[in-house]
């Protein structure tokens, strides 16, 4: 048994929770000059960025924690620890893997600069610096970040978490719901007969109830639901504090609601449905035996038939 790191947790929790949203951008300036960095922090508060200011590089992960910045602004000359092996350290850490490195420095000599973009770090910004440069400057890189991680998380067709999104989540629900010693259930969800409907109206047709599916989900679960396209015409669905009796009886009513919508095909209309398997999350679980639980639930519905939800 690995022993659960809680803050971590919370921060990675809070971190997945938060990173689509409309947020304000979010930084943090790690700067032993105290004065200096307080100029900064006060320039990106009045553009409307969400700053934070840290002097002492040991510091920095709980403000990374507590803060989950968009974009980290590092000095490079500083007491104790420079700003390139500060970088270093971070980057051997998963969760901040994907966090830009700006270092903002006076450092003038050309091979110290190359040096600390060599050791880790994604960018350098050149002290002294114009206050609206240094907006401008954080503002690209901060919608440039999210952009990315948007795409790289989100799927195209439907806008829900891609699959590998979406094993980061499942590890972290699964661990929230032993912690809390509350119930939660996985719902794997696959189309019926797919293949057909594409054979018969086109990919696109295929498509559209692909998109229809997801936005019934997306509509009918809670907000601290997790939805995701697991492959093709087939869905995770992860709900937390919920039991499997509850969760038996939301989905019963979803698949219900869904196969008595009407899909549209040029003229044509014609109807579809989905088969589900549910699994608990118990006190031993681990994500991939709660996916191989709700996938075997999920098979037995087929094999039942179709158009069911099986426990
Ligand atoms: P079953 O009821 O047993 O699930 O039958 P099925 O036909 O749904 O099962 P199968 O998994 O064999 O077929 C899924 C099909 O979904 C195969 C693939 O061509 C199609 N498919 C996968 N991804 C997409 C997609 O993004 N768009 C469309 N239109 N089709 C897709
Ligand atoms: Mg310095
Ligand atoms: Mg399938
Ligand atoms: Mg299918």
């Amino acid at each position: 048994v690995y022993p659960i790191d809680i803050p971590r947790l919370e921060a990675r929790i809070r971190r997945l929770a938060s990173r689509h949203t409309q947020d304000p951008y979010r930084v943090v300036i790690v700067d032993d000059d105290a004065e200096l960095s307080e100029h900064f922090r006060l320039v990106l508060e009045g553009a409307g960025i969400d700053s934070r200011v840290v002097n002492e590089p040991s510091h920095i992960v709980a403000a990374l924690r507590d803060h989950l910045p968009d974009i980290l602004i590092v000095d490079i000359n500083m007491p104790g620890c420079s700003g390139p092996e500060l970088a270093q350290v971070l980057r051997l850490d998963d969760d901040w893997l994907k966090v830009p490195i700006i270092y903002l420095s006076a450092e003038t000599d050309q091979d110290r600069r190359a040096l600390a973009m060599r050791q880790a770090g994604d960018d350098f910004l050149a002290k002294p610096i114009g206050d609206s440069e240094l907006v401008n400057a954080i503002k690209v890189r901060a919608q440039r970040s999210r952009q990315l991680s948007e795409a790289l998380e989100r799927d195209g067709l439907t806008g829900l978490m891609k699959h590998a999104a979406l094993k980061e989540q499942l590890e972290i629900e699964v661990s929230r719901a032993q912690r809390m010693d509350a119930p939660a259930s996985v719902v794997m969800i696959d189309i019926d007969r797919f293949k057909s409907i594409n054979d018969t109206y086109g990919h696109a047709t295929g498509d559209y109830v692909i998109r229809l599916l997801a936005n019934l989900l997306r509509r009918r679960l809670r907000k601290l639901d997790t939805v995701g396209r697991y492959g093709g015409e087939e869905f995770v669905a992860i709900l937390p504090n919920c039991s499997l009796k509850d969760a038996e009886r939301i989905f019963n009513e979803i698949r219900l609601n869904f196969s008595q919508l009407d899909c549209v095909a040029g003229k044509e209309s014609f109807r579809v449905s989905f088969s589900a398997g549910i699994a608990p999350i118990g006190p031993s679980s681990h994500g991939a035996q709660v996916l191989e639980a709700a996938d075997q639930a999920m098979y037995e519905a087929k094999t039942g038939g179709r158009n069911q939800v099986r426990v």
